[in-house]
């Protein structure tokens, strides 16, 4: 049994310019690593038929497992052995459906790479390689920043977005501040393409459509394309994606890895049967708030933005996959309004969601229509710092078909552009949310 190593060091995993030997190693050992041995049961994928009420999926969850998709009558989990059973035990009908799909073309894997046939999705270096490029082709528009480093030691990055020479007519007051999140999920790496395409969009189009250069120069844009990348590197060290959710964080007293970011995050964390403390869960919720080290930073970013006491960012996204859903807080409670949310909070979120939903196609609701989340990014946004935060389910929906959460890489053009109105519907209604409930006067003069 190795000790616990509740605080083990950052270890740096060796990325950028890799020695090839190394390279060797590291994916001889992710080889011989897989994911059976960092969790207590190797994690699969089913189909459960039964659940059809959100209370009823909250259950599912409640055993450990992710609920990945949710239909009429019906979801798909991720879970080990043992959770699939206490599902069963429910008195559902639980069905193993095939695993992540072969891309290789039998072609040999390139060591933390995509697969051939999906070789447009971008790796973290390929990732961190496109946004200095996007910043270097504009560099009075661009700027990035390193927001912090991921438990294995990558840097996680915030770029900014803004004409600093422009202001919105007649206000001398400071523009309102947009985020937008990509990647806590592992598995979810379309997300990390959405946010590189929202990187290319706001550069390339500045000048050019006017919808795109108004909200450059009358707001600040802030992307953060990857939260998780020591996850997402994992999931495609070998060459065959391992479905993997979480960080890579180890846990004290368990062999199994990682905390679910989406659970970890400082409001209301553990409060609503919303998450796990059990390591082995796919929402693992940590060992405290913020006790993942991407959770920590990215929301150490968000409070640098408290300027003379008032939050800058006004409104975010943060991207997932998949489903196809605008999701709005909260996500501890049923209840349509609560402590924190007001009738009006509700209906402007509701509102300016339901109009971006129409836009993208995509399903709007509570996010707490699906299950139960404690913990998660948009409670924590909206009830703790009064940002306007929304979760996107990216593509495919929910029913099956489209891959998953491994959409071929022919649909990433498609499935970002998606979603461009929905993004410049967010940033124009962020300087007054309430406006579009009619009620600018009450909330923003
Ligand atoms: O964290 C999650 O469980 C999300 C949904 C919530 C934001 C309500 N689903 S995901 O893990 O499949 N992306
Ligand atoms: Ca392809
Ligand atoms: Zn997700």
């Amino acid at each position: 049994m190795r000790p616990p190593t509740p605080r083990s060091p950052r270890r740096r995993v060796p990325h950028g310019r890799l020695a090839t030997a190394a390279t060797a190693v590291v994916l001889a050992l992710a080889m011989a690593a897989p994911a059976s041995s960092d969790t207590a049961e190797r994690s699969r994928s089913y189909e459960v038929t039964g659940p059809r009420t959100a209370a009823q999926r909250t259950a599912v969850a409640a055993t450990g497992a992710s609920v990945d998709a949710v239909r009429p009558g019906s979801v798909v989990i991720t879970a080990d052995a043992a959770q699939a059973e206490r599902v069963r035990r429910m008195g559902y009908a639980v069905r193993v459906l095939p695993g992540p799909p072969d891309r290789s073309d039998g072609r040999k894997a390139t060591p933390f790479d995509f697969p051939p046939a999906d070789a447009k999705y971008h790796n973290y270096k390929e990732a961190m390689a496109e946004v200095d490029a996007n910043v270097a082709a504009h560099p009075s528009l661009m700027s990035k920043q390193v927001i912090g480093t991921s438990y294995e030691g990558r840097d996680i990055v915030a770029v900014k977005i803004t004409n600093a020479a422009k202001k919105p007519p007649g206000t001398t007051a400071a523009k309102p501040e947009v985020l937008f999140t990509a990647h806590q999920h592992a598995r979810e790496h379309l997300t990390v393409e959405m946010a590189l395409y929202l990187l290319k969009e706001f550069g390339s189009q500045y000048g050019k459509d006017a919808r795109v250069t108004k909200m450059v120069d009358e707001r600040v844009i802030w992307v953060v394309p990857d939260v998780n990348p020591d996850g997402g590197e994992y999931d495609i060290a070998t060459g065959s994606y391992r479905s993997w959710r979480k960080n890579r964080q180890p846990n004290a007293g368990s062999s199994a890895r990682g905390t679910d970011p989406n659970r970890n995050w400082d409001h209301k964390w553990g409060c609503c049967g919303g998450s796990s403390g059990s390591p082995g869960s796919q929402t693992y919720r940590g060992t405290a708030p913020e006790s993942a080290p991407e959770v920590k930073v990215v929301a150490d970013f968000v409070r640098s933005r408290i300027v003379g006491g008032k939050q800058q960012i006004k409104a975010a996204i943060d991207f997932h996959t998949y489903s196809e859903l605008v999701l709005w807080p909260f996500g501890w409670t049923s209840s349509d309004t609560a402590p924190g949310m007001t009738k009006d909070d509700r209906d402007a979120f509701a509102t300016v969601g339901t109009s971006m939903a129409a836009s993208n196609r995509y399903t709007p609701e509570q996010s707490s229509d699906l299950y139960i989340t404690d913990g998660s990014i948009d409670d924590w946004l909206w009830g703790n710092q009064k940002i306007f935060a929304y979760t996107f389910e990216m593509y495919p929906g929910p029913s099956g078909g489209g891959g998953g959460f491994y959409p071929p890489d022919e649909v990433i053009d498609r499935e970002t552009a998606r979603n461009r109105d929905a993004v410049l519907q967010l940033l124009e209604n962020a300087d007054c949310m309430y406006r579009s409930i009619g009620k600018e006067a009450q909330y923003c003069r």
